[in-house]
């Protein structure tokens, strides 16, 4: 395969600015290993593997992607209710993110949380979160703990439209602006809060223009374009980085799936509407620019396809094979002296 970057100074659709280094075949395996696993785990749930709630990121992988290409092991992520895409940008195993959502002793959590609390400290991953909202404020505080190690580390909050009209967000924000914290707060803006349009729930829409009202710099970019969003993530990381503080990143995007499995996302959305958004797809299309511009024939997409099956494949039997937790260690980890 040819090297993965696009060289100085290519690039031709003329649609998106030409940014040297963007990675784009590792962000296009990044983004089919986020769809296809999402598309499994949506079978499995269906089959009855997978207990409890899930909400698939389908459609949003270029937000997790663009964002976290930008990050290293140490910074790091704070995620919501819709997290595996976050959890397998940032790092965790294909794995373990698989055996946490069945439940088993082998998750990433040991089993013990499910879709909505994955963790892996050692991936700088600071877990998906039920309540909406609650990751705003952590990140200011996991920014707030490198600072004060004298760290260059950097936290990213993942949240969505419906977190933005939240108290945390305003603190969470307004905290990590006042005292200069290195992180990047992305808004995955895909229209709805469940059902619930954005249009309905707020009378300013436009999320990036409230940065001003924290005097902290903001942009708003197509969240369909995993190019975009890694360009507005390298300038908000590093300035992040260089000590400059906060940015507000607002990423348009939407989710060409129902809220939760179970949710058939129409009712509240028109056909036209999911239609239009379809083919909008981030992954469609940069598998297009991908080969138009040459850094990739069919048959190297094909083949990285394959292994992302694999992978995956990999993933499930582990997952199946894995034991549950064992009950009898149903209280380490709640009390001090259980540890
Ligand atoms: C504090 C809180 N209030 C309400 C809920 C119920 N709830 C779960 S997901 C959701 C909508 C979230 O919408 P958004 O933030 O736009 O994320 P999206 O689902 O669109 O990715 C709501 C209201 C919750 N989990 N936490
Ligand atoms: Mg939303």
């Amino acid at each position: 395969m040819p090297d993965q970057s696009r060289a100085q100074g290519s690039g031709t659709d003329g649609a998106s600015p030409v940014i040297d280094g963007f990675p784009m075949i590792e962000a296009y395996r990044k983004m089919v290993l986020i769809r296809r696993f999402e598309l499994k785990a949506q079978d499995l749930y269906r089959r009855g593997s997978i207990p409890g709630f899930i909400h698939l990121y389908v459609g949003e992988e270029a937000v997790a992607v663009g964002i976290c290409l930008n990050l290293k092991a140490d910074d790091y992520v704070t995620s919501t209710h819709r997290g595996h895409g976050h959890a397998l940008a940032k790092g965790i195993p294909p794995k373990e993110v698989m055996a946490e959502l069945w439940g088993r002793s082998t998750g990433c959590s040991g089993g013990r949380g499910g879709s909505m609390h994955l963790y892996d400290p050692t991936a700088g991953f600071l877990g998906t979160n039920g309540m909406v909202a609650a990751g705003i404020p952590m990140a200011a505080g996991a920014a707030l703990a490198g600072q004060l190690r004298g760290s260059d580390q950097v936290a990213v909050a993942f949240f969505g439209d419906g977190a933005v009209n939240h108290g945390a967000f305003h603190e969470g924000i307004n905290l990590a602006a006042t005292w200069n914290l290195p992180v990047v707060f992305v808004c995955e803006n895909n229209l709805y809060a469940t059902e619930t349009p954005f249009a309905t729930a707020t009378r300013n829409r436009d999320v990036a223009s409230r940065g001003a009202a924290y005097g902290i710099p903001s942009e708003s970019v197509d969240g369909n374009d995993v190019e975009a969003v890694w360009a507005a993530a390298k300038r908000a990381v590093s300035r992040a980085r260089a000590g400059e503080g906060p940015t507000l990143v607002e990423c348009r995007t939407y989710r060409l799936v129902g809220h939760h499995e179970g949710d058939p996302g129409s009712g509240y959305r028109s056909k036209e509407e999911v239609e239009a958004w379809r083919r909008r797809c981030p992954i469609t299309s940069l598998r297009a620019k991908a080969l138009e511009e040459h850094l990739a024939s069919e048959a190297d997409l094909n083949s990285l396809e394959d292994e992302v099956d694999s992978v995956l494949a990999d993933a499930v039997r582990f997952a199946d094979a894995s034991p549950w937790p064992d009950a009898a260690e149903a209280f380490k980890h709640v009390f001090p002296d259980q540890r």
